[in-house]
């Protein structure tokens, strides 16, 4: 590490927040107008945390809200695992993600209305203006094997899995990105991503929070949001690549946002491959490169370009630390190359893990490969031993905006919408978010094939808005195989 960057002090595993109690002056939070510094934030979170003690699990209304970092906060505080929730979430989701993690209690902000699914759980109220509890912090659990979160994930077929992810896996790799970025208390954090995944959730708050640095959430991303809180002090941006996308777009003649990007401290990509076109232009733009780091729910990031690295476009940069990463042939065997040729899956072990999905053993079983986590993810490695990822494995996981979408779970919504008779979805090249998720439909009545849009509100409200599909063709049949089998290679490829 070069000898300007500022020194990563040695944070111990746990507590996972030890800045909560040290520096009660320093801004923690803010979203929009409303802030709190780390003595309100400790204040509020030690007061919800001795209400929700021995909760069992809670779910946390994951609105982009103070309420929903001091409601994890307390979670993780009090040592009960917290389900983070899209509030987007339709009625078929979500009723599979309550009744898969059985909370005792949601947790919202005061105003949030709630729907009726979540009706038959308790529901406390998320006050962040506390005031007048005692100084001293309950001590948080001592197990760093305890789960912290649950945190739902698609896969190819049937309804997302919980990844349990236990609390070493956290401070884990907070600290492994901490020594990669030369992450401090001085950086102050612009995000503007949602706070029901991994993302923004983990590496956008609790990154910070762990740290004793500043959070600015956007409430919501826009260029405008970006452009105003990195300029006014910001150091570091996260986002996905179509955020990015969208910041290469807006460059162009918009000389207060150059100058934001081109003066902060970092630049991070995540989530899904962050086109060589939109780097290039960020960087022809701005002189400022977007670092990349790779990474997954169930494994909590296994790669960055080193802040002081050079970030080539397509590079996810190197493992981080304790992160052990090889590239394994089809036949299981470990390719030692570093050729930048030879395609292998990426498989990951370390602290950083989680440790299995919730009510699936036989999935947990089926992803590893004894220590290894087999990601899915095929890539290659330089010279360097940079990573560069060239492709998955699965064809029915569409990644759309930075969401990872499983082709099954938006069919199956479908077959129920009366107007389907058979579907196919797919994935498809988009220049804004990355794949644009494309619905096959052979309508029930071909005469009066239900409308593009019934069918997006339909996914939208059973699902999720981001996994409805953006494009509906309407075919006479689907190519099948002679087993019965849909051939999404011949739709796609004509
Ligand atoms: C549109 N909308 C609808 C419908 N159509 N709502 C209901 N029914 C419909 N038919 C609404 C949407 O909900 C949204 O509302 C608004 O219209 C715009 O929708 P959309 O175009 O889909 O959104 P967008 O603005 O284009 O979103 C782009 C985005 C978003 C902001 C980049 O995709 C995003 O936030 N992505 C982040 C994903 C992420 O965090 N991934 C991390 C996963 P409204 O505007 O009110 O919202 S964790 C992970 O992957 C690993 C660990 C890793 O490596 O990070
Ligand atoms: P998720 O399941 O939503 O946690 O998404 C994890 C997946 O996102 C990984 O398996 C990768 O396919 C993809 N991903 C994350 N970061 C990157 C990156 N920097 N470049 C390419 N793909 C990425």
């Amino acid at each position: 590490m070069s000898a300007a960057l500022p020194a990563v002090p040695a944070v111990p595993a746990l507590p996972v927040f030890p800045a909560l109690a040290a520096a009660p002056d320093r801004p923690a939070l803010r979203f929009g107008d409303r802030s709190l510094t780390y003595g309100e934030l400790a204040t509020a979170a030690r007061a919800l945390a001795g209400r929700i003690a021995g909760a069992g699990r809670i779910a946390v209304w994951a609105t982009p809200t103070l309420e929903t970092a001091v409601g994890v906060v307390a979670a993780l505080l009090a040592g009960v695992p917290a389900v983070p929730l899209n509030p987007k979430t339709g009625e078929r989701e979500l009723s599979h993600i309550v009744g898969d993690s059985t909370p005792s209690v949601v947790l919202a902000a005061p105003d949030d209305e709630l729907p009726s699914v979540l009706a038959r759980l308790k529901r406390l109220d998320i006050t962040v203006t506390e005031t007048g509890a005692d100084a001293e912090l309950p001590p948080e659990p001592d197990d760093p094997e305890a789960p912290a979160l649950i945190v739902y994930t698609s896969g190819t077929t049937g309804a997302p899995k919980g990844a349990v992810l236990p609390r070493r896996a956290i401070t884990a790799t907070l600290d492994a990105l901490a020594e990669a970025w030369a992450w401090t208390g001085d950086d102050v954090l612009v995000h503007g991503l949602p706070l029901f995944h991994v993302h923004g959730l983990i590496l956008g708050i609790l990154g910070p929070l762990r740290r004793g640095g500043e959070v600015r959430h956007l409430g919501k991303f826009s260029a405008e949001g970006v452009a105003r809180e990195l300029g006014a002090g910001g150091t570091m941006l996260f986002g996905v690549p179509t955020m990015y996308h969208r910041l290469a777009e807006a460059l162009v003649g918009d000389p207060e946002l150059t100058k934001a990007l081109a003066g902060a401290r970092l630049l991070v990509s995540g989530s899904a491959a962050l086109p060589v076109y939109d780097h290039e232009r960020i960087a022809a733009g701005t002189g400022r490169r977007v670092i990349e780091r790779y990474g997954m729910t169930e494994t909590l990031m296994s790669t960055s370009v080193p802040v002081d690295g050079e970030a080539r476009p397509g590079s996810v940069g190197v493992p981080l630390r304790a992160v052990g990463l090889r590239l394994v042939e089809e036949d299981g065997s470990e390719i030692t190359s570093y050729d930048g040729e030879t395609v292998g899956e990426i498989q990951v072990k370390g602290p950083s893990l989680f440790t299995g999905y919730l009510n699936r053993p036989d999935a947990t079983a089926a992803a590893f490969d004894g220590d290894w986590f087999r990601t899915g993810d095929m890539a290659v490695r330089d010279a360097d031993g940079s990573v560069r990822i060239v492709g998955r494995k699965a064809t029915d996981l569409i990644k759309s905006g930075g969401y990872k979408i499983g082709a099954g779970e938006i069919e199956n919504a479908l077959l129920d919408h009366p107007g389907v008779r058979e579907v196919a979805v797919t994935g498809e090249p988009d220049t804004d978010l990355g794949e644009r998720v494309v619905a096959w439909v052979v309508a029930a009545d071909p005469e009066r094939p239900p409308s593009a849009e019934a069918l997006a509100d339909h996914v939208a409200a059973q699902l999720a808005p981001h996994k409805r599909p953006r494009t509906v063709r309407y075919v006479e049949s689907l190519p099948r195989n002679d087993m019965g089998k849909i051939l999404k290679r011949a739709l796609t490829h004509g």
